[in-house]
């Protein structure tokens, strides 16, 4: 184990259902003070990772929830004593999951909501079903996602449609990876800034926690870099381009942390964090940490983990919503599952081929959805009417 100066930070990785405990079981994290936790309802899945620490969500017989979210949600209810107990001498916990079936989407919300009410400061990393996966995990995928967000202090959201979109495709075997590659690298990013034995890189807890103060503010994680005599420029560049950013939430960022895979001067260093803050919008606060990696060479890689300005993003939202919806909106606070747009509401990620395209928005409406969606014309009705003229 390397040097710690955070020994007294307990952190739990947690894999829930079959693909989250899968994530989970690949993760190296022997050189920190992170125990590794599954759990699932399928007792032959939990059986099949051997002799390590596991939970087995009684309930549905050992048998998995057969894509029941309601059984994955029901089982982590009917634990919840277990679930207080096995955690309890761990400060952070970070849930893996992949959404789309029934444990991984049922379990995790519930799990989250049991251990930040125990004072727990939660983290996830989920993924989002390819849309091939059929309409049915789809919408399952989204339900959960919209619960989870208002739990965690910390939340990544892995969309493997958008993946698929930035990266070259492959065969089905090697895009089922890329989620789980983005899972490792992102949860590792996490693992080295909160324990590494170098203290230019290493955040004390209290200082990444204070990134992270509420629940359900949305988190912005990105990954980018550039080589050459241009290096900044297109190591910020790149920062667009990653698969793990919600362009349309870059403007209301409060406070980011960056980590640096390099030394830069000082001059280098201004411009890494001006340039940072005005392509993610980071209003408050910028960190810099440094990474150092020989051999690097003139190559900067840049992290950058930010949090969301929830009031921000509730307000600019708020053009997007009908009253009804701001009014429930409003009561629900610490949600920011405000996810319609237009009279009426169109829900936002329901924008068919127009996914993975950044958003234009324009006083108030999402340029990038055709006309007749956003003023909701009935097209069938309309040409019916124009032939009876
Ligand atoms: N990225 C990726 N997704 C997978 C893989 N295998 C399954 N999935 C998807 O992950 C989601 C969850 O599947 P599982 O983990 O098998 O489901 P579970 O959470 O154990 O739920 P139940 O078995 O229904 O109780 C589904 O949308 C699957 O399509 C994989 O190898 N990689
Ligand atoms: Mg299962």
């Amino acid at each position: 184990m390397g040097h710690l100066m955070q020994n007294d930070l307990k952190v739990a990785l947690v894999g829930i259902g079959e693909s989250g405990c899968g994530y989970v079981s690949k993760i190296k994290t022997d050189a920190y003070p992170v125990k590794k936790i599954y759990i699932d309802t399928d007792a032959r899945d939990l059986g099949k990772l051997g002799d390590v620490e596991k939970l087995m969500l009684s309930g549905p017989a050992g048998l998995g929830t057969g894509w029941d979210p309601q059984k994955g949600a029901v089982a982590a209810r009917d634990n919840s004593e277990r679930i207080v107990e096995l955690f309890a001498d761990t400060k952070m916990v970070i849930l893996v999951s992949a959404f789309g079936h029934g444990t991984g989407s049922g379990a995790t919300p519930v799990i989250a909501r049991i251990l930040r009410e125990q004072q727990k400061f939660v983290a996830a990393f989920v993924t989002m079903p390819f849309s091939y996966d059929g309409d049915v995990p789809v919408a399952a995928a989204r339900e959960a996602y919209s619960l989870l967000s208002r739990e965690c202090h910390f939340l990544l959201r892995i969309d493997c449609d958008r993946l698929s979109f930035f990266e070259s495709q492959g065969s089905i075997v090697e895009m089922y990876e890329k989620p789980r590659e983005w899972i490792d690298c992102s949860v590792q990013k996490i693992f080295s800034l909160l324990f590494s034995s170098d203290e230019n890189l290493r955040m004390d807890f209290v200082e990444f926690h204070s990134f992270f103060p509420v629940a359900g503010a949305p988190t912005l994680f990105s990954i980018g870099e550039g080589d050459g005599a241009d290096a900044i420029r297109s190591a910020l560049d790149s920062l667009s381009a990653c698969p793990l950013i919600e362009p349309q939430d870059k403007s209301d960022t409060a406070v980011v942390i960056v980590s640096i895979a390099a030394f830069p001067t000082g001059e280098q260093a201004n411009l890494i964090a001006s340039g940072v803050a005005k392509k993610m919008g980071a209003t408050k606060r910028v960190r810099l940490c440094y990474d150092i990696v020989p051999g690097m060479g003139d190559k900067i890689k840049l992290c950058v983990i930010g949090a969301i300005d929830i009031k921000a993003a509730e307000n600019r939202r708020k053009k997007y919503l009908t009253p009804t919806d701001v009014t429930n909106a409003m009561q629900d606070s610490g949600s920011f599952a405000l996810d319609y747009t237009g009279e009426g509401g169109l829900p936002i990620d329901d924008r068919g081929i127009f996914e993975g395209v950044p958003r234009l928005l324009y006083e108030g409406e999402d340029l990038e959805v055709p006309t007749y969606i956003r003023r909701r014309v009935n097209l069938e009705k309309s040409l019916k009417e124009a032939q009876k003229k």
